[in-house]
C-alpha cells in the first residue's frame, strides 16, 4: 500500500500582509485559490494529509510543523521570508518545493532555496512532481509546458476549499474563469510569467463550481476577466440567471464596450478593480499601456457609477514621465470623480519584467532586496524626482485620500453598498496612515 504523506502548504507574508493589525477582528482577506487548487490536483492514488499555513491569517512557526514535504508559494515581496522558512525545513530534513509568481519570474533566484521548483501553472507538473517524490526521484525543476491549456486537461477538479476553511478568511467564495492576460504592460509580471494569452476555463465548469459552493457573493481572481471578450460575454450571460453579486478585475477597455459593460452589470457585477495607473498620457506610453486613454476615464467612471459598480481604482507612481506634480494630479482626479476605493503603488520593477530589464540596462535598479519589491518601496532610481520624493509623495496621497472627509466625500450618496465601501475604506485607511510603521525604512533603501 502507498504510504500516506503529510504535505504542508505555506504562504509566508511580508509585514503589511501578516495577520494581526487592521481594525477588524476578522481578516477582510478572501481566500486565495493557490493551495485549494494544488490540493485538488493531488492524484487520488497518492494518499495525502494536507495542512495549510497562511501567515496572512495565522501565526506560523515552521519549526513546529511536522511534514514529509513542504510546498511554499512565493511572490517577490515575500521571497526573503519564504527562503527563511525553507532553510528551517531543510535543516530538519524536510524537502521543500517552491512555486508561484516569483520562482516563475526568477527561477535561478529561487532554485538554491528549494529541493524542487515549479515554474508556471502547476496543473500538469505538480502531479508529476508528486509521483516522482513518491518514487524517490524528484527533479530539481518542473517547467510548465508552453502549450498548457485548461482545454487539454481531461478533468479540471474544483478547488478543495475545505483545506482553507476555518482559517478566518472573509470568504471562501473565490473563483477564476480565466488566467493570464493578452496585454503587455511594461511593468506587469503576467506576460512574462505566463505568456501573452488568456487561459480559459470552460464556462460550464465555472458555473458548476459556483453552484456547488452555493455562492451568492463572489470574487473572481482573474487578472483581467475580459482578456477574451467572447469568453467574458458568455460568462456574464451565463451568470445572470444565478442572481449573484460578483467582484473582479478588468482593464479600462471595458468602458469602450457598452454591450460588455451592460452584460457585466446585468450579471451581478458590483465592483471592479481597474488599473488606471495614471492620468497622464505620457506616463501611460512609458508603461506600454497606451490602450488606457485618460480622456475617456471621466465617462468610464460615470458609466460604472451609474450602473452601481464600485471602483477599486489602481494607480502607480514613478514612471519616467512622472514629476512631483503627478501626486496632486492623481489625487485631484480621485477626489473629483469620487473613486470609491482607490489604491496607490510605487512602480516596481519585478524581476523578469521588461521594466526590470530596461532599468537594469540603465543601471537604475537600486537593490534586489526582494522584501521591498512590494509596490510600497522605491527600488529604482526615478527619472524626474528623487527616491525620497517618490516615497513621500506616494505616502502623502494615501494619507490625503484616506482622511475621514475624503472617504465620506467619495462614497456618500451613491448607488454602491455604502456600508461595504465604508468598511473597505476604513481598512485601507488603517494601513494608509501606518505605512511607515510597517516599513521601518528610509526611502525604501535597505
Ligand atoms: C490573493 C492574492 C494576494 C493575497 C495573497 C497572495 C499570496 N500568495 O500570498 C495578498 C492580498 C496578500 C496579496 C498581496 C500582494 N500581491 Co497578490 N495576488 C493575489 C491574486 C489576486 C490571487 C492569487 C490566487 O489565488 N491565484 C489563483 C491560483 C490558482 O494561481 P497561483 O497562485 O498563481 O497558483 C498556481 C501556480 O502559480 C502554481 N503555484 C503557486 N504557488 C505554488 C506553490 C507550489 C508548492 C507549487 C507546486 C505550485 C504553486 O500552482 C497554482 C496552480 O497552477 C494574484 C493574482 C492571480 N490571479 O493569481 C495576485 C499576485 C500573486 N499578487 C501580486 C502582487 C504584485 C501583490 C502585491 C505586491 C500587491 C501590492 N501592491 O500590495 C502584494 C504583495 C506584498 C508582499 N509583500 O507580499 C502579483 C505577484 C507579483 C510577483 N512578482 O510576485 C500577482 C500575480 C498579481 C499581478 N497582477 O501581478 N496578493
Ligand atoms: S492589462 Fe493588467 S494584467 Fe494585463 S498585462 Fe497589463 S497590467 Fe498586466
Amino acid at each position: 500500500m502507498t504510504k500516506r504523506i503529510k504535505i504542508a502548504f505555506l504562504s509566508p507574508k511580508g509585514p503589511l500582509y501578516r495577520h494581526r493589525g487592521g481594525i477588524f477582528r476578522k481578516a477582510l482577506r478572501p481566500s486565495p485559490l493557490t493551495f485549494s487548487t494544488l490540493a485538488s490536483l493531488i492524484p487520488e492514488d497518492i494518499p495525502a494529509d494536507v495542512t495549510v499555513y497562511d501567515e496572512g491569517v495565522q501565526d506560523v512557526d515552521p519549526d513546529q510543523i511536522d511534514a514529509d514535504l513542504a510546498g511554499i508559494t512565493v511572490i517577490t515581496g515575500n521571497a526573503a521570508r519564504c527562503y527563511e522558512f525553507a532553510a528551517k525545513f531543510r535543516a530538519r530534513g524536510i524537502p521543500v518545493v517552491m512555486g508561484g509568481p516569483h520562482p516563475t519570474l526568477a527561477p535561478d533566484d529561487a532554485q538554491p532555496h528549494a529541493d524542487a521548483i515549479v515554474t508556471g501553472y502547476a496543473e500538469e507538473t505538480w502531479p508529476e512532481l508528486l509521483r516522482d517524490f513518491m518514487s524517490g526521484s524528484m527533479k530539481p525543476r518542473y517547467v510548465m509546458d508552453p502549450d498548457f491549456s485548461f482545454a487539454r486537461m481531461k478533468h479540471i477538479p474544483f478547488p478543495k476549499r475545505e483545506v482553507m476553511a476555518k482559517k478566518g478568511y472573509r470568504t471562501l467564495n473565490t473563483f477564476e474563469a480565466t488566467r493570464g492576460c493578452l496585454h503587455d504592460c511594461e511593468f506587469c509580471v503576467v506576460p512574462h510569467a505566463w505568456g501573452k494569452k488568456p487561459y480559459l476555463k470552460p464556462i460550464d465548469h465555472v458555473l458548476a463550481d459556483i453552484r456547488q459552493m452555493k455562492a451568492k457573493k463572489l470574487l473572481f481572481y482573474d487578472l483581467n476577466i475580459i482578456a477574451s471578450r467572447d469568453h467574458a460575454a458568455d460568462l456574464f450571460r451565463a451568470l445572470a440567471p444565478l442572481n449573484v453579486k460578483w467582484y473582479g478585475l478588468v482593464t479600462a477597455l471595458i468602458g469602450r464596450d457598452t454591450e460588455l459593460l451592460e452584460l457585466a452589470a446585468r450579471s451581478g457585477c458590483k465592483g471592479l478593480l481597474v488599473g488606471f495607473e495614471t492620468v497622464s498620457k505620457a506616463a501611460l506610453a512609458d508603461m506600454h499601456k497606451r490602450f488606457n486613454d485618460p480622456r475617456l476615464y471621466v465617462d468610464f467612471v460615470k458609466d460604472l457609477q451609474s450602473l452601481g459598480i464600485a471602483i477599486n481604482g489602481c494607480f502607480a507612481f514613478g514612471s519616467d514621465s512622472d514629476t512631483v506634480e503627478a501626486f496632486d494630479e492623481v489625487r485631484d482626479f480621485v477626489l473629483e470623480h469620487r473613486i470609491e476605493l482607490p489604491r496607490f503603488a510605487i512602480l516596481t520593477p519585478f524581476p523578469g519584467t521588461k521594466l526590470h530589464h530596461r532599468l537594469a540596462a540603465d543601471n537604475r535598479i537600486l537593490h534586489k532586496d526582494w522584501s521591498q519589491y512590494d509596490g510600497q518601496h522605491v527600488v529604482f532610481q526615478p527619472k524626474n524626482m528623487t527616491p525620497e520624493e517618490l516615497l513621500a509623495g506616494h505616502r502623502r496621497v494615501w494619507e490625503e485620500i484616506y482622511s475621514y472627509k475624503s472617504i465620506l466625500h467619495r462614497i456618500s450618496g451613491k448607488k454602491v453598498n455604502f456600508f461595504l465601501m465604508l468598511a473597505a475604506n476604513l481598512a485601507y485607511r488603517y494601513y494608509a496612515h501606518r505605512l511607515h510603521t510597517f516599513y521601518n525604512c528610509n526611502a525604501g533603501m535597505p
